[in-house]
């Protein structure tokens, strides 16, 4: 986390000394996603950063883990009960980064076709407006270590 601020900050530095994008594209760093039962539920997370000059919208994702993907937004409810809410586009502006965590964004994985256990690793692709799409290795790891568990109704049965 703090290596990736130096290295956005030292991005800034180099776009104001050549005056140019440096590296116009969308990033993905430290994406992971939980474990889950065949037929359940995972969700994976992940930091995006707009390194271009133009905002961008995250408007779905696909891989072949699942049956179906999308991307939900986790919110605590009137009721205090957490809430999980389907999102057509989540935006990143230019030059941001939005991050995607436990008790927040999130990209939900429905029907998994086999179990995901920690070590195990998917293929998930995401699909952006305005940029192209992003194909990526997530890691499974344990929710517990990533100091996600029971935050965002993921782990109910
Ligand atoms: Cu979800």
């Amino acid at each position: 986390m703090k290596s990736f601020l130096m290295f956005v900050l030292a991005g800034m530095l180099l776009l104001s000394a050549c005056g140019a994008p440096m590296n116009a594209a969308v990033e993905v760093k430290d994406a992971w996603a939980r474990t889950g039962m065949k037929d359940g539920t995972s969700a994976a997370y992940m930091m995006l950063a707009n390194g271009t000059a133009q905002d961008v919208e995250l408007i779905g994702a696909s891989s072949d883990a699942a049956t179906a993907v999308e991307v939900h937004l986790s919110q605590m409810g009137a009721d205090g009960v957490m809430q999980m809410m389907k999102q057509e586009a989540v935006g990143i502006p230019a030059g941001k980064m939005l991050e995607l965590k436990p008790g927040s964004y999130h990209i939900m994985l429905i029907g998994l076709k086999q179990e995901l256990k920690v070590g195990d690793s998917l293929t998930l692709t995401l699909h952006f407006k305005n940029s192209g799409d992003i194909t990526l290795t997530v890691p499974v790891k344990d929710a517990a270590d990533m100091g996600g568990s029971g935050m965002d109704g993921h782990n109910m049965p």
